[in-house]
């Protein structure tokens, strides 16, 4: 059998690299980077080049399971499956009303271009909006702050068109997340090593040297969940000083009066008290910031998932604000969107009244706890567990998980499991034995990634070029596997519910092709899809030209830079109690971070990763180590006010005293052994403690713990 050599992208992350797969007998055996991709430029990193080990090997799901009478999971055929899951949600929708049934889509189903646009439209189909997803525990706070703000039409400065790039907890050289204006997580080294070349400044916070902080021009290393205080600090410096842009902030923006006295409060002697930042360091990187001329502030999930994210956000995207960080009229929009309809791009603010339903919250469907109301079109995934658990009317009994593996990713870890294992039907599409497909009363085997047509549109707006990757299948699955959304139209088709996308109904009772699904939920695309999948391989639509539209008349608005709650927000803080380091019963912070070797759960069984080791290690400051008289390699237990995990202590000098750095997703049960398996720090967090009122997020970050040496 000859070897042939096939063109893809992998999906683990949102990198998207495209790769070259070679594939013998219907196998894939190797894959590597595509050298000649116009943006990924033959980078992969060691995850994706383990894809092989990921489609063969043996943590693949290779058939669906039902949960027999004696407890145990037996292979079923997926068509039976879904008729048997099809009988029982109408059951519970005849019993409970439709609000009963309920999914999780995880970052797979992200990552899959056609899943979530069906699921969402089988929930509207059947009714229920108890529809959840990993947005909701991600980044939220992000949507949060253009909700209130309002958005700039022409969008913020490019990377590649920056001076300047303030960076506050985000570490694409590991994580290969991009977001606008920030450092690009594909080919992340080198597209730093050329900006840096052409006199690009980096200002990286973070409480971690890490490997962005690395090769910044200045890393200011705050102390965790501190960002509100350090940025209020840099505002304050850049409007006291007169850095800002006035001419934008005379006629684009509101409330920098009420802004400005709110932030007066953060002098530079507060601010490093507080955040551990030298107040000459935070007056430099405001000075740097403001020089731009060119520039954008942005964020990772760092401080997103620590307390006062939507602040946190919205005084990123004031910066940007008052520094008039947007592109003017006329300017030429490096990436108009491949795949994204084409509507004009206004030099204007554009008001939250206008944005998308996504960018909406406090209004619709309400969660039965906290207050909390729905935000990114789903339900906030903080009270997925109480929704569950708690009795009365609205009561969630069943659950779809595509893509996910909510028993591991779950803040409050031990509240979601209560809640997995009390369901009346629990069902779990993946591609792998996960702890949630174990758990189910059916897992349904999916099609892998290179199994499957996909199309880059997760990352379209993000891209700094005009780039799209269509991939076809690569392989066909060598067992009976389906495709995350088939799975929704095959519920459809049996509950004769509807699936409507912007383009139009799927023929549910039909057997429609991924593209054609693909064309319903894009219909409008600035290239025809079709035009897309015929290159092999990414490219680069370089006629595409968008240039920044004249304001619409009738349309003015301002960006908002004091809507209702933020100067509340800020004083609050500035009232805040806060503990210097060492100080209290919770003396330590232990923050979230991204490893190399894994994504999230996924890769934890990858050779790689077990030849180094299977634990997520506590990285800790030497000193703290020797002060706990704990050797590397030692259990440590860490306690929240909520719970304790016991964990493996590593040494490491990027990390100043008092702050813990550790991964999520590890662990197995809670007396499992955590040098083989690690430990879980959402057992840490308790949902319903100190969340943030608006996206319900606990912190999942800079959380206040207390360590020691494991008990024997
Ligand atoms: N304490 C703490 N908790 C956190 C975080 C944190 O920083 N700290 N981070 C949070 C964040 S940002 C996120 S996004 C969540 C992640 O939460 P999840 O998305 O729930 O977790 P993953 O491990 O990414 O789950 C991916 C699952 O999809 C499966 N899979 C892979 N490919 C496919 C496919 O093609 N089809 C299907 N059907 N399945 C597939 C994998 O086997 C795996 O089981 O965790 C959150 N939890
Ligand atoms: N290799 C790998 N890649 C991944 C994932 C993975 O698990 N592994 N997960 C994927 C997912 S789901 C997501 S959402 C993205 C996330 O992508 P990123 O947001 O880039 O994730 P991290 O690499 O964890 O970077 C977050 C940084 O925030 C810092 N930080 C922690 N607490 C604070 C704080 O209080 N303030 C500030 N300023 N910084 C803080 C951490 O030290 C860390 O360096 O990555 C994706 N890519
Ligand atoms: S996991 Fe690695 S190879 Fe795959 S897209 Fe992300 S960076 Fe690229
Ligand atoms: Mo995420």
């Amino acid at each position: 059998m000859p070897v042939e050599t096939k063109k893809t992208y992998c999906r683990i992350c949102t990198a998207y690299c495209a790769l070259e797969a070679r594939v013998e007998n219907g196998r894939v055996i190797q894959v590597r980077g595509d050298a000649s991709d116009p943006v990924t430029g033959g980078y992969s990193c060691s995850k994706g080049r383990q894809l092989p080990h990921q489609i063969h090997g043996p943590g693949r799901l290779r058939s669906s399971l039902f949960r027999a009478a004696d407890g145990r999971q037996r292979p079923i055929a997926t068509q039976q499956a879904l008729d048997e899951i099809a009988d029982r949600l109408e059951g519970i929708i005849a019993e409970s009303g439709p609000r009963a049934v309920a999914s999780y889509s995880g970052t797979a189903a992200y990552a899959n271009s056609a899943a979530l646009p069906v699921v969402r439209a089988w929930h509207a189909g059947i009714g229920s909006p108890s529809n959840y997803s990993t947005m909701t525990i991600d980044q939220p706070a992000k949507v949060v702050a253009v909700g209130r703000m309002g958005v700039w039409g022409g969008g913020v400065h490019t990377f590649a068109s920056s001076d300047v790039v303030l960076s506050v907890g985000n570490n694409p050289i590991v994580s290969g997340l991009t977001l606008p204006g920030g450092v690009p997580g594909i080919n992340p080294v080198r597209q730093l090593n050329l900006a840096r070349k052409r006199g690009m400044k980096l200002i990286c916070v973070d409480p971690r040297r890490s490997e962005l902080a690395k090769r910044a021009d200045i890393h200011l290393q705050i102390r965790p969940g501190e960002d509100p205080t350090l940025l209020a600090g840099l505002l304050r410096v850049i409007l006291e000083e007169e850095r800002y842009d006035a001419d934008f902030c005379r006629d684009h923006v509101a409330g920098l009066e009420e802004l400005r006295d709110a932030v007066a409060g953060f002098t530079p002697d507060y601010v490093e008290s507080r955040t551990g930042v030298a107040r000459e360091r935070v007056s430099e990187a405001a000075r740097l910031f403001a020089a731009g001329p060119r520039g954008c502030a942005s964020s990772g999930t760092g401080p997103d998932m620590a307390r006062h994210a939507c602040l946190t956000e919205h005084l990123l995207a004031a910066l940007n604000a008052v520094c008039g960080r947007v592109n003017r009229e006329g300017e030429r929009l490096p990436n108009p969107g491949v795949l994204t309809p084409k509507l004009p791009r206004p030099a204007q603010a554009v008001a939250p009244g206008l944005l998308p339903s996504f960018f909406r919250f406090q209004e619709g469907p309400r969660a039965r706890m906290r207050g909390l109301t729905r935000l990114c079109d789903e339900m906030p995934t903080s009270t997925l567990a109480d929704e569950i658990l708690e009795p009365g009317e609205g009561q969630i009994r069943a659950l779809i998980c595509v893509g996910g593996n909510p028993a591991l990713a779950m803040p409050d870890q031990g509240r979601m499991l209560r809640a997995l294992a009390s369901l009346d039907l629990l069902v779990c599409v993946d591609i792998a034995q996960s702890e949630t497909a174990r758990m189910a009363h059916y897992a349904i085997a999916a099609r892998h990634a290179l199994e499957r047509d996909d199309v880059t549109e997760f990352m379209d707006m993000f891209y700094e070029v005009p780039y799209a990757h269509y991939a076809a299948a690569v392989i066909e699955p060598e067992f009976d596997a389906i495709e995350d959304w088939e799975v929704f139209t095959g519920l459809a088709r049996r509950m004769k519910t509807p699936i409507e996308l912007p383009g139009g109904s799927v023929d549910v009772a039909g057997s429609p092709s991924k593209f054609e699904v693909l064309q319903l939920i894009r219909p409008d695309t600035r290239v025809p899809l079709a035009e897309i999948r015929e290159r092999t391989g990414g490219h680069v639509f370089e006629d595409l030209e968008l240039v920044v539209a004249a304001p619409i008349p009738g349309l003015e608005a301002r960006l908002e830079l004091a809507p209702s709650g933020i100067c509340e927000e800020l004083r609050e803080v500035r009232r805040e109690a806060f503990q210097s380091p060492g100080e209290g019963p919770y003396p330590h912070r232990l923050i979230c971070r991204r490893l190399r070797h894994v994504a999230n759960s996924v890769g934890r069984d990858f050779p790689e990763t077990t030849r180094r080791g299977t634990t997520n290690p506590a990285y800790m400051n030497p000193a703290d180590l020797e002060q706990l008289g704990v050797a590397p390699g030692d259990p440590l237990e860490i306690a929240s006010a909520h719970a304790a995990i016991l964990a493996v202590a590593e040494p490491s000098d990027e990390l100043q005293p008092g702050v813990i750095s550790m991964a999520h997703c590890f662990g197995g049960a809670p007396d499992a052994d955590v040098r083989a398996l690690g430990s879980n720090t959402g057992r840490l967090i308790a949902v319903d403690r100190d969340y943030d009122p608006i996206t319900g997020m606990a912190p999942q970050t800079a959380i206040p713990v207390a360590v020691r040496r494991a008990p024997a």
